[in-house]
């Protein structure tokens, strides 16, 4: 049967080895077969250039690049400055920040969530900074370890921030869902981002519409699955 499938906030890196093995066993699973695999953000903890020697990067990129499917990959607030070069490595395709699907006779917009809480004024500050393509390419230019360190800087001033915040700063503004829904006419939207897995129901273009939101893999792998029959959130052990 045809599906695409979707996951969003893994956060791979070295410490958490479990979580690698839990997304390679659910590529050798889950990828054959399917039409496509979209990746929406947040797929390693943090990114500091395509020049990274991480041996985590490499074994991503190998494993990605073996699958029988196309791979897209939209960025997330952690690794944004994932590049073609990595894109090349691990044969993904990258996408722009939103995406409109047209799947099985469904129209679905796909992100990975970040843009949506517009309530958190700190981050959306934070964002439009570091999505400068000027800074961005002075970043890039530094020697590795200092990119290792400002990256580290930021995780800490972005937990410190976090603990200051409410719960409902954190998530998706409501107005922001709909806007965007509606500016893209559809009736699906698919993101992740808050680690907040749900399916929402809701209003959009004065019709019923669906906010589907990926879970973040901390314990358990979390993935959305098209099909020409619905569109199903599922949470698998790792
Ligand atoms: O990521 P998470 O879950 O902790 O919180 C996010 C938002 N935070 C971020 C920041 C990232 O964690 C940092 C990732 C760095 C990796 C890449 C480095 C590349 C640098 C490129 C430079 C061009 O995204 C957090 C949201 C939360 O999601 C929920 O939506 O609230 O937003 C913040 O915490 C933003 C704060 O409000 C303010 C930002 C503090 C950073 C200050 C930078 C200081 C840098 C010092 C450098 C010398
Ligand atoms: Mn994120």
């Amino acid at each position: 049967m045809s599906r695409t499938l979707f996951i969003a906030d893994l956060h791979l890196c070295q410490e958490e080895p479990a979580i690698t093995a839990g997304f390679l066993r659910f590529l050798q699973r889950e990828t054959p077969g399917a039409d496509a695999l979209y990746i929406l953000g947040d797929l390693f903890e943090a990114w500091i250039g395509d020049d990274d020697p991480d041996p985590l990067h490499q074994q991503i990129a190998a494993a990605l690049r073996a699958l029988p499917l196309p791979v897209y990959f939209i960025h997330g607030n952690r690794d944004f400055l994932l590049g073609k070069r990595y894109a090349r490595a691990s044969g993904m395709t990258l996408l722009p920040e939103e995406q409109v699907l047209d799947l099985y006779g469904k129209r679905l917009l796909i992100m990975h969530g970040d843009t949506l809480c517009t309530d958190d004024e700190g981050y959306q500050r934070f964002r439009r900074k570091v999505h400068q393509r000027w800074l961005q390419r002075l970043f890039l230019a530094l020697p590795l370890r200092l990119r290792q360190r400002i990256a580290l800087r930021m995780r800490d001033s972005s937990k410190d921030a976090n603990s200051q915040k409410s719960a409902s700063i954190m998530d998706v503004n409501a107005q922001a869902v709909i806007d965007a829904m509606q500016r893209r006419r559809v009736q699906w939207l698919i993101h992740g981002h808050t680690h907040r897995p749900a399916v929402h129901t809701l209003t959009a273009n004065g019709q019923p519409a669906q906010r589907l939101v990926l879970g973040a893999w901390h314990s358990a792998g979390s993935m959305i699955e098209v099909t020409p029959a619905g569109v199903n959130l599922i949470h698998f052990p790792f």
